[in-house]
């Protein structure tokens, strides 16, 4: 398996040395500056590519290994096979990717919201602090900030009172806060931020798209770019939904075993992938993680290690340290290991640390939600120690 490391690009506040110094090889990044649906140019990903794998006199060589994430526009989303312009100038940017010799992308196909979190800095006993989920607050947004037509039927009444006690206790700055950390796209995300007036008008343009007609868009998706991926060698890796549960009464199709089994029974294209990630499958107590990195050994090009941990109302999570928490990650690293030793060097699983705690100094600099260096460094420090122990690097 190879050690990656993800990246922002030429502005991030954690630099290329950085990754050299956390051992990693092999970069994780996008062209996150280009506007979504727009198509990605062969110069512009040369460009990028040189910048990361042109070494500097004396530093050692990295390689851009996967792209992370060609964004899908909500049009493909909603209509399927019909955004034809859209899922054109997807495969301009997949053709400009593999032109560029780089064979994993990665994609996602939540509606309206990527990764969603509704505290980016909850203290730990440690003094570090972890993202976290906290239904009751992603319920008070829910109900009375984006005040969603039809929540109240989502909810139980005990839920809504414990929502609406979270609401009334708020200040305006952490409704503002709350608002921010849930609307305005975390890093990475594939999906527009959004003002509150423009959350309500998305949601509302999902009426009657439900968990089968999303999957039918998103089959009809795959059926258009595979053919393209498998012709230039590439993998598409699509990430599970985070959380793996339906939001805001939206679909989400990439949360079991059972979902990824049915996008490949219906497009077996070899090219047609998975970005196995604990952390986000992890939040299920029903998805058995070693069960499903053997299930889909053979569909796993590349690999989101972290841990969850779920909290007492079974809906909450926080982000813990990466061999902490509710992930088995002997067990998933040894179904990956075990899936590595049969390929051949050049299809070698690519895994990056996903996330890390804010921590030492990473407390009192500015740092990208879920990105600082040093937790990052911490996890993978971790889970190379595993790999070791394995006899796997
Ligand atoms: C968050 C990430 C997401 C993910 C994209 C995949 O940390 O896991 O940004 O990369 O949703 O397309």
């Amino acid at each position: 398996m190879r050690q990656g490391w993800r990246w922002y690009g030429p502005h991030a506040n954690v630099p290329l040395d950085a990754v050299r110094q956390a051992g990693a090889t092999d970069v994780v990044s996008a062209l996150h500056e280009v506007p979504i649906g727009q198509a990605w140019t062969v110069a512009e990903v040369a460009e990028r590519k040189a910048l990361i794998e042109i070494a500097p006199a004396g530093r050692s060589q990295l390689t851009w290994s996967v792209v992370e994430s060609i964004p899908i526009p909500d049009a493909v989303k909603r209509k399927g096979a019909a955004a034809r312009a859209e899922i054109e100038a997807w495969i301009a940017s997949l053709e400009a990717v593999a032109a560029c010799g780089i064979k994993v992308i990665c994609y996602n196909f939540m509606p309206v919201v990527d990764w969603t979190r509704t505290d980016l800095d909850h203290v730990i006993p440690t003094g570090a602090t972890a993202m976290r989920f906290d239904q009751d607050r992603f319920a008070a947004f829910d109900l009375h900030i984006l005040a969603r037509d039809g929540a109240e039927n989502d909810y139980s009444a005990a839920d809504k009172e414990r929502a609406r006690a979270v609401h009334a206790a708020m200040s305006e700055a952490d409704i503002a806060e709350l608002t921010s950390n849930i609307a305005s796209a975390l890093p990475g995300s594939t999906t527009e931020p959004l003002t509150i007036p423009a959350f309500r008008e998305r949601l509302r343009s999902y009426a009657g798209i439900d968990a089968a007609r999303l999957r039918s868009h998103l089959i009809g998706f795959l059926e258009a770019v595979t053919p393209a991926a498998e012709a230039r060698g590439v993998k598409l890796t699509l990430h599970p939904d985070d959380p793996p549960r339906s939001l805001f009464g939206l679909p989400r199709i990439a949360s079991t075993a059972d979902d990824y089994a049915a996008l490949f029974d219906a497009v077996p294209s070899p090219a047609n992938g998975m970005c196995y990630c604990t952390g986000s499958l992890g939040v299920r107590a029903d998805n058995d993680l070693p069960a499903i990195a053997r299930r889909f050994a053979a569909r796993i090009h590349f690999a989101h290690l972290r841990a969850t941990k779920r909290e007492g109302d079974g809906r909450s999570f926080h982000e813990s340290a990466h061999l902490e928490g509710d992930v088995d990650m002997l067990g998933v690293l040894r179904e990956l290991v075990a899936e590595d030793r049969r390929r051949s060097p050049g299809e070698t699983i690519i895994f990056r640390p996903d996330h890390g705690h804010r921590m030492l100094d990473d407390l009192t600099k500015q740092v990208s939600p879920g990105y600082p260096a040093i937790g990052r460094l911490r996890g993978l420090a971790e889970l190379r120690g595993i790999l070791y122990a394995l006899d796997a690097l």
